[in-house]
């Protein structure tokens, strides 16, 4: 699986590497200063391979850095697959202005994602910091929005798809998270708010073939993944994608229970894996 994180500095994109996956794969900025100068990949192993970019807006290398974004979403390996599977554009939930992040998603991203199946496929925009819109109105005990702060961000949200589809025309999926995150180095780590609904997306963008890869590679840390809406079971989505990513390869598993998928693979990657099975399947 090759994942695509794009956005300005500092919304997040190392951080919500570091929340999914579950280890500090990717340097934080925590002084805000662009850690990232150029497209960087991680292997997090010979399946998963992460990009980290620069986002626009950062200054006068934009139209060097946009070509190359650009350059990356057409290539495509010797088997003719894209390279980048999935892009995640990240933006920041309390900006007032997301202009640079609507002309990335508009004129550098949506143009070159290819037909139009894969522009409903492969871009995924998403807001983090949804904690740091109106913290009188976040649960910091339980990491959650209150009603009026959900309500808020719901609109948020929205405005930002019925943004992206008046001038792409495409029906991008957006949602809002909060990656968690540390005020400094020995501060405690916020604990994420819907990263199983992120993940949840991510997985039913995924390729068929790829969707129990990127399961079998996320944090394992149980506290990561609880606090999500109540908007969806985010749990039976994950699970219902990738079980019927299963079957649609070539009936590798097909009628297979999700259950019994995870058998072999707990197997092989032992009793780490115990923590997130465990809520996944609970
Ligand atoms: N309040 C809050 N801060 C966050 C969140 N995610 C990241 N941050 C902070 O934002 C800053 C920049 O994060 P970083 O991951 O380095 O952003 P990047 O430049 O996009 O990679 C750091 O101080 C993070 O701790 C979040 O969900 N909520
Ligand atoms: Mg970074």
């Amino acid at each position: 699986m090759r994942l695509k994180f794009t956005g300005g500095t500092g919304v997040g994109k190392s951080s919500t590497i570091n929340a999914l996956f579950g280890r500090e794969i990717s340097r934080v900025g925590i002084h805000a200063e662009p850690e990232t100068m150029e497209i960087k990949s991680y292997e997090l192993n010979d399946k998963i391979t992460l990009w980290d970019s620069p986002g626009l807006g950062d200054g006068k290398k934009d139209p060097e850095h946009a070509r190359k974004i650009v350059d990356l979403l057409r290539r495509k390996d010797s088997s003719g697959a894209y390279m980048i599977d999935l892009v995640l554009v990240l933006a920041d939930a309390a900006s007032r202005d997301l202009g640079t992040t609507y002309s990335l998603i508009s004129d550098v991203i949506v143009p070159n994602l290819g037909d139009a199946n894969d522009k409903k496929t492969r871009i995924i925009a998403a807001l983090n910091k949804c904690d740091a819109v109106n913290p009188r109105h976040w649960d910091y005990t339980n990491s959650r929005p209150d009603a009026k702060l959900t309500a808020e961000l719901d609109g948020r949200a929205d405005t930002f798809r019925r943004r992206v589809k008046e001038t792409t025309g495409v029906d991008v999926d957006t949602m809002y998270y909060s990656a968690g995150y540390k005020d400094d180095d020995n501060a405690e780590q916020e604990k994420p708010y819907n990263l199983a609904k992120l993940l949840s997306l991510i997985v039913s963008h995924t390729p068929d073939k790829k969707r129990l890869v990127v399961l079998d590679n996320v944090s394992r840390d149980q506290e990561a993944w609880r606090s999500n809406d109540s908007k969806r079971d985010y749990r039976k989505d994950i699970r219902d994608s990738v079980s019927s990513g299963m079957k649609a390869v070539a009936g590798a598993a097909a009628g297979a229970e999700i259950g019994s998928m995870f058998g072999p693979i707990g197997t092989i990657i032992g009793a780490g894996i115990g923590g997130f099975l465990g809520w996944l399947l609970g």
